[in-house]
């Protein structure tokens, strides 16, 4: 068994990990980051770790948050945060290439609700500079079709009544910042790094209707100090494995009890608008631009309104991983038009991004095995997702007038999917903050005559009952003619199958 991954014994890493190259026991911190999950370890800490080393800046040492479990920080405080970043690729032929890099720049780990207090003061702290988040599109409490704050969410009604400790991160965000509103009141920056469109914008809007609600004169200096950058992120970060875990181990010459996996593709696209000093993260890759807006919409519609094709599509026909999906010809057909035909006629001008190199690339990143990428956990939450991946760009396109019915398809798989059975007869669970909700409007079709009811008019009352749910379709909700096209997929869906129906709308 290797020897555990710890600063003692970093001598130990085999030859070829790229290692710290900066005195990490001087870095101050200078970041907190709520929501501590695989993503924004493979992401922001790796371009935080390069800024660092190539101006040896020590200035930004990061304190992470999770704000619900702790087993983060268990298997971390071990290791005193280190961890690798595992970054694969599979050449032609199936050759998985690994390149490890060991990270030191999270510093501190805290977990939410065992030390709420600690997070409001890391928050508070006068060198801290930046808030950023992932806390996935649920965490934002707020109502995915319109982007305002859930005033029932339990978490909200929760935080505005227990000012010492809160659960959500607008919660936190919000105590935090009226801990430096009440003692040195300097600016900060809030930095979403979430899949949602205008992501700062969000932020900013749900941190001040509930700032204004505690205190309006708080909500003023909010709006006067703090910034709230929109960002676009990108790379594909799947849950880390134990099997991930075991060959890291054997490569990296330690053992890692939590590295995490991702491919070698990273973006990061975001808004110069900081309230006070930031990381050079230009160094570590990112791209610095007056707007995201229109990068925003690129890669939520190109990358993540495929990625949840592929997941629902694919957890229907029995297709476990994305690279699995991505062998089945006719699916790969069908994301190349839903793409070239239907989401790229809604895309806004972005000079000098060649669109079709942008889709090729895409696809072939979609093909890599060796991140075994499982269409389940992509299909978790579509209720908090599905907007902003294909209602936006269906509005357009009716907008423009043109067809949707590849999207039509993609809305009908996910109907489809929330049936919990898959076509080879295997059940799954569905994993959506609004399932109880969907699943009553389901319900509530077969109770009242769903069994005599001819297979297309089933499908078209549960369309229909699926497309009231507010929360999710809002203005669409009553859109009779998409409402019968989806139907029609989902009918299609059941009498063909999902290959004959991917075969019928490419
Ligand atoms: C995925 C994203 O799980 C999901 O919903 O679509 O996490 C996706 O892998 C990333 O956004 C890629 O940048």
């Amino acid at each position: 068994m290797a020897k555990p991954l710890d600063p003692s014994n970093l001598a130990e890493l085999a030859a070829d990990v790229t290692r710290l190259h900066y005195p990490r026991e001087q870095l101050k911190t200078g970041i907190v980051h709520l929501g501590l999950g695989a993503f924004v370890r493979a992401h922001m800490i790796a371009m935080t770790e390069a800024a660092i080393y190539a101006q040896q800046d020590l200035r930004w040492g990061i304190v992470g948050v999770s704000l619900r479990h702790a087993d983060t920080r268990n298997a971390l405080q071990k290791q005193e945060g280190l961890y690798t970043l595992a970054l694969r690729e599979t050449a032609m032929g199936g050759n998985v290439q690994q390149g490890l890099q060991v990270l030191g720049c999270l510093r501190h780990i805290l977990v939410a609700p065992e030390n709420p207090m600690a997070v409001l003061s890391a928050i508070a702290a006068s060198d801290t500079h930046i808030v950023s988040l992932t806390v996935t599109e649920k965490g934002y409490c707020h109502q995915p079709s319109q982007g305002t704050l859930q005033w029932d969410h339990p978490d909200i009604v929760h935080d505005l009544q227990h000012p010492a400790s809160p659960r959500s991160a607008i919660g936190f965000l919000v105590r935090g910042l009226q801990q430096r509103y009440l003692t040195h009141k300097q600016p900060l920056t809030l930095l979403s790094l979430d899949n949602l469109p205008t992501n700062g914008h969000v932020l900013s809007t749900l941190v001040l209707s509930f700032a204004d609600k505690l205190d309006p004169a708080l909500a003023q200096w909010i709006k006067a100090n703090c910034t709230f950058p929109n960002s676009m992120v990108d790379r594909i970060v799947p849950k880390t494995t134990e099997s991930d875990r075991s060959d890291i181990a054997l490569a990296l010459g330690l053992h890692d009890a939590w590295p995490v996996v991702a491919e070698t593709f990273c973006q990061w696209v975001l808004e110069d608008q900081f309230a006070s000093e930031r990381p050079a993260w230009e160094l570590g890759g990112a791209r610095f631009v007056e707007s995201a807006a229109a990068w925003e919409t690129l890669k939520l519609r190109m990358v993540n309104g495929t990625h949840s094709a592929i997941a629902y599509l694919g957890a229907l026909a029995g297709w476990q991983t994305v690279d699995q999906a991505m062998k089945q010809p006719a699916l790969v057909h069908f994301l190349e038009a839903l793409m070239r035909e239907e989401i790229e006629a809604t895309l806004p001008e972005l000079p000098g991004l060649d669109l079709q190199a942008y889709r090729q690339s895409l696809l072939a990143r979609f093909t890599n095995a060796a991140l075994a990428h499982r269409t389940q956990q992509i299909a978790m939450d579509g209720s908090q997702k599905i907007p902003q991946r294909w209602l936006n760009t269906i509005k357009e396109l009716q907008t423009q007038k043109k067809p949707c019915v590849r999207l039509a398809l993609c809305l009908a798989a996910w109907i489809q999917y929330l049936g919990g059975v898959d076509e080879l007869g295997n059940t799954y669970s569905i994993q959506d903050p609004l399932n109880a909700l969907l699943q009553v409007a389901l319900a509530h079709v077969t109770a009242s005559a769903g069994a005599a009811l001819p297979p297309d008019v089933l499908a078209l009352r549960q369309t229909q009952a699926i497309f009231s749910v507010k929360e999710i379709f809002n203005d669409l909700s009553q859109n009779s003619n998409l409402i019968a096209i989806v139907a029609q997929q989902l009918d299609h869906l059941r009498q063909l199958g999902i290959k004959q129906t991917l075969d019928s709308v490419t």
